[in-house]
């Protein structure tokens, strides 16, 4: 029997993005339900996630939180192409590969928020050097056989899933004037022709922009950097 799915969420967390392009790659259906996270959490809310975050998935009754333990479960309880079991031929190291990946994607992006909400020029242009310095190294070596997804994949694979949402931003915000340095994206393009390759194929994909809605994290960025700047501090 279909499991019975509730997906607490708000559509401009990049956390909570993973939920959604996990839930629509394994073709599962799920109710949605949009959490306010701009206003202090409802008790309804809280009594499911006492830490007030999003994401959180109610899956036949147990509540799990954490966007990549929910993504990891849901491969794991759902078998398919996003990522092979540990105890098929070549499982373990392909979910290491991957894991390892991921790992290295979310720490790197820390430079791009970094970038994005620094409060002085210097600052922006050093973190995003750092970010672009970080994929060139660290990123772009381990996306040589990417064809076009993760580990040579012609369809998306649990490395896209635990990614996307922040590549949607990396590609986009920059578009945006003054929100980062104007040369960053030539310069990815040109340090980086793998990820720029990859990361352009995971964003043509339907299951990852199902919920993307450019304009409003755009908007929602820059009422964050003004906060920042208010503040003086990222
Ligand atoms: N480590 C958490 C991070 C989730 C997270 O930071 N969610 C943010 C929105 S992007 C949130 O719920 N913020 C509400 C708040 O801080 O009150 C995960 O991966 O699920």
């Amino acid at each position: 029997m279909a499991p019975k799915i509730s997906l607490y969420t708000a559509h401009h967390c990049p956390w909570a993005h993973r939920a959604q392009i996990a839930l629509r790659e394994l073709d599962l259906e799920f109710e949605t339900v949009l959490v306010d996270i701009n206003i202090p959490r409802t008790p309804e809310y809280l009594a499911i996630n006492p830490s007030g975050l999003v994401p959180a998935l109610v899956y036949d009754g147990h509540v799990l939180t954490e966007s990549g333990l929910i993504t990891q479960f849901l491969v794991d309880s759902h078998p398919s192409h996003l990522l092979k079991s540990s105890f098929e031929l070549g499982g373990a190291l392909q979910r290491f590969s991957v894991t390892f990946f991921v790992d290295s994607y979310i720490k790197a992006h820390g430079f791009f928020d970094t970038a994005v909400y620094s409060y002085d020029r210097e600052q922006e242009a050093t973190a995003a050097q750092k970010y672009i310095d970080a994929i060139v190294s660290n990123i772009e070596p381990l996306l040589v056989d990417a064809a076009p997804f993760f580990g040579g994949s012609f369809r998306l694979t649990f490395a896209e899933v635990q990614t996307g949402s922040f590549l949607l931003r990396v590609l986009a915000l920059p578009r945006h004037g003054g929100i980062l340095p104007d040369c960053f994206i030539k310069d990815l393009e040109g340090k980086a022709p793998n990820f720029w390759r990859w990361s352009h194929a995971v964003i043509g994909e339907k299951t990852v922009t199902a919920i993307w809605d450019e304009r409003d994290v755009v908007k929602r960025t820059l009422a964050r950097i003004e906060t920042a700047k208010r503040r003086g501090k990222p």
